[in-house]
């Protein structure tokens, strides 16, 4: 599964509290490959290449949960995603079908 999402990292690993000046929005595209789901920065093309960037940005799903942020009202069609070394991240699906879509893919692999 592809498509854009909007990412606000909350928690680093083992669940600390992400600092200020790094919380903020920012839009990737995403690919969900197997167990990882890849975050590409900059204008989409379809053979485009990961950048070392890219792949740092890349987080592993295995042992993650995603669910609906009901508590979050800034920004709507937006759910969690908890890792398994307890890092939590916001994404902003571009509407309630993509964001749904995501929370599935994510929790079935
Ligand atoms: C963050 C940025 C986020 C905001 C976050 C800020 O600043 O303004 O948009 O989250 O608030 O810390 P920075 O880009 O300097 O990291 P919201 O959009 O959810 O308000 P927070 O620290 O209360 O999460």
């Amino acid at each position: 599964k592809n498509g854009f999402l909007v990412r606000k990292v909350h928690a680093d690993s083992d669940g600390k509290r992400t600092p200020r000046g790094k919380r903020g929005w920012k839009t990737f595209y995403a690919i969900l490959k197997g167990l990882i789901l890849y975050l590409q920065k900059g204008e989409y093309r379809p053979e485009k290449q990961l950048s070392d960037e890219d792949l740092k940005n890349a987080v592993s799903i295995h042992h993650s949960l995603a669910m609906k942020a009901s508590d979050y009202s800034k920004r709507p069609n937006v759910f969690y995603l908890r890792t398994a070394d307890w890092r939590v991240y916001l994404f902003q699906a571009p509407n309630d079908e993509q964001m749904q879509s995501w929370i599935t893919r994510i929790n079935t692999v």
